[in-house]
């Protein structure tokens, strides 16, 4: 299995393509979603002024919030590395729409907030009968609400796509280690939120 591994790594640097574990989906599956993934980048691109999301209702939880890596029984498994700063639009609802996420994330960079990655929180709501997917990648979850910026009741399914930076451990890691929040007087160190039963 180990010799499997190594060629297939070896096929798959060939390529130009990461070669990583099992945990998250590599960067070429989102090859099949290529055409919609343009096409969701091209009309978030407007959101890269932050002023422009604030106006449609995309609002600023303020802190940035990362991770350490730590590993903890039942909980997420969120590798090093940070998220951002969430801008959530409540008035976006129902079943999470391909090209209409309700979460913006920013990274603080210098005095900018740079557009990074998109995101769709779904709440785990008794009429959800299955876990929610987007672009052929299942949604992660359902976990608590992460404290301290979102109440732990809040139990929710979610997806990450890093649109706009990219991240090693792929299109859709939920954390990404290229993302730093030292730039933010907000930096929030946040545990990984506990995992909860569902559909
Ligand atoms: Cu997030």
């Amino acid at each position: 299995m180990q010799f499997a591994k190594a060629v297939g790594c070896a096929f798959v640097a060939v390529l130009g393509l990461a070669c990583m574990g099992v945990a998250f989906t590599p960067t070429f599956a989102q090859e099949p979603y290529k055409v919609q993934i343009d096409a969701l980048r091209q009309s978030m691109e407007k959101y890269q002024d932050y002023k422009v999301a604030v106006r449609d209702l995309y609002l600023s939880t303020v802190g940035c919030v990362h991770y350490s890596g730590e590993k903890v029984a039942h909980h997420m498994e969120y590798p090093k590395g940070a998220m951002g700063v969430h801008f959530v639009n409540v008035t976006v609802e129902g079943a999470p729409d391909p090209m209409k996420p309700n979460v913006l994330i920013y990274e603080p960079v210098g005095k900018e907030l740079k557009l990074v990655a998109v995101e769709w929180l779904v709440p785990l709501t008794p009429d959800l009968k299955q876990r929610p997917s987007l672009f052929g990648q299942p949604f992660m979850g359902p976990m608590e609400g992460h404290e301290p910026l979102i109440p732990k009741e809040y139990v929710h399914y979610d997806l990450h796509a890093w649109l706009f930076k990219n991240n090693p451990l792929g299109m859709f890691a939920p954390t990404n280690p290229d993302v730093s929040c030292k730039g933010s007087d907000f930096a929030l160190l946040e545990m990984p939120t506990m995992m909860r039963p569902g559909p």
